[in-house]
């Protein structure tokens, strides 16, 4: 069957990247395939939030460069966290240079993500040169990149032909790219005539998702995890604003448990229905 109809511990099996393998084997053992986005801008928020959800999550999503008082213990309380909580980290850092550019930026700086993200994210437009660069960096470490084939925004240009040469791309780098940003699943778009592809299981990772609202005043467009994870069959749902931007830390961690077992019930709802 398709990669998306088998459960997340069988295709786990499969991924030889350590990354990608690791996400699924975490969903599998933790029953969540939910993805916070802890988007504040003060170190104390960020980290209380983090222990707040980190139970509920297979994946925290950061985006540090809007961190004001940043600074390396940072990702030292970040690291402890993955490890008390168990789960990943995902810069969501979307590259978008030239090779040699993202290996710096990706290595260096005041950031080193790759030093401590486990999956990192880039913008195909550069081509392929720009995954090469990442892969410099990245592979020795068993990091895993996304690429993103689509956007959750009104008016993003990350469409049909873009898509599939974002897809084409992905499948030349099937080591160290994992899968996407993107809003459906990705099997077989852009495939030659007679190209193997069947068995090919890029992990689909989906921002836009919100239970209470259908977006907000800049574009962004929110549907629930039932239409990303059952009809739409993604795997992975990223919520923000949702969860964090809810007040009090009994409400997050409730939006957490929440948006935790819709996503669970969508996922059993697709391998077991
Ligand atoms: F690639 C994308 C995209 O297409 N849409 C997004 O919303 C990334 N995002 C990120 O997911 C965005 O940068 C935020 O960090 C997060 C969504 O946050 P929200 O508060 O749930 O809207």
């Amino acid at each position: 069957p398709s990669a998306h109809l088998q459960t997340y511990a069988q295709r786990a099996e499969k991924h030889a990247n350590p990354a990608a393998k690791a996400l699924l084997e975490t969903i599998e053992r933790k029953s969540s395939n939910l993805c916070v986005s802890v988007d504040v801008t003060k170190k104390a928020d960020f980290l209380r939030i983090i222990d707040i959800v980190g139970p509920y999550v297979c994946l925290v999503k950061t985006h540090v460069d809007i961190i004001e008082d940043f600074d390396s213990s940072l990702i030292d309380r970040l690291k402890e966290l993955s490890a008390k909580h168990d789960f990943l980290i995902f810069e969501d850092r979307k590259f978008a240079d030239i090779g040699n550019t993202v290996a710096l930026q990706y290595s260096s700086g005041v950031h080193k993500i790759a030093s401590w993200s486990h999956i990192t994210n880039a913008h195909p437009v550069p081509g392929p040169g720009i995954v090469t660069g990442l892969a410099s960096v990245g592979t020795p470490l068993g990091r895993g990149l996304l690429l993103l084939a689509e956007m959750s925004t009104k008016g993003n240009l990350a469409t049909g032909t873009y898509t599939a040469d974002a897809v084409r791309m992905a499948r030349a780098h099937r080591d160290f790219v994992i899968g996407f940003i993107a809003m459906h699943r990705m099997d077989g778009i852009g495939a030659q005539a007679g190209e193997a592809v069947e068995d090919e299981d890029f992990l689909i990772l989906t921002p836009g998702v919100g239970l209470d609202v259908k977006g907000d005043s800049m574009g962004q467009q929110y549907r629930t995890p039932r239409e990303v994870v059952l009809e739409s069959g993604c795997d992975v749902i990223i919520v923000g604003r949702g969860i964090y931007g809810k007040g009090s830390d009994a409400e997050v961690r409730e939006q957490a448990e929440r948006y935790r077992r819709e996503g669970w019930v969508a996922y059993e709802g697709r391998v077991s229905p």
